[in-house]
């Protein structure tokens, strides 16, 4: 989508501190982390939000929760790591681009 500030960081518009890339999926730091660590992991294709995902996300769903333990141990988050998955206005989504927050402290 030619506005969404996610699909521009995934052109390589918008820089962004990559921690991970491939097909289907990329992951940054988030510009505000509420945490030592904190990144996001986005499809690379824009969807909307979780409540917009269908069946034909089930695949891509799953490669993203099943990456964020991979990345994060990647990242130095050896002990485990929180996550969060906001949806919608009322679930406190600001930037509206399916994104997984993979977020804690190095030990
Ligand atoms: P959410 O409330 O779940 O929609 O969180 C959006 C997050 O995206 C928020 O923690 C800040 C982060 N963010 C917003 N704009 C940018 C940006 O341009 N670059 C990066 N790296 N993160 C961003």
């Amino acid at each position: 989508m030619s506005d969404c500030i996610f699909c521009k960081i995934v052109a390589g518009e918008i820089p962004a501190s990559k921690v991970y890339e491939d097909d289907e999926v990329f992951a940054f730091h988030d510009i505000r982390p509420v945490a030592p660590v904190h990144f996001l992991l986005i499809p690379k294709r824009h969807v909307e939000s979780l409540a917009h995902c269908g069946p034909d996300d089930e695949a891509l769903l799953g490669r993203m929760l099943t990456l964020a333990p991979q990345l994060a141990r990647e990242q130095g988050l050896a002990e485990g790591f929180k996550t969060g998955i906001n949806t919608g206005r009322g679930g406190g989504q600001e930037v509206f681009h399916l994104h997984i927050h993979v977020f804690g402290h190095k030990h």
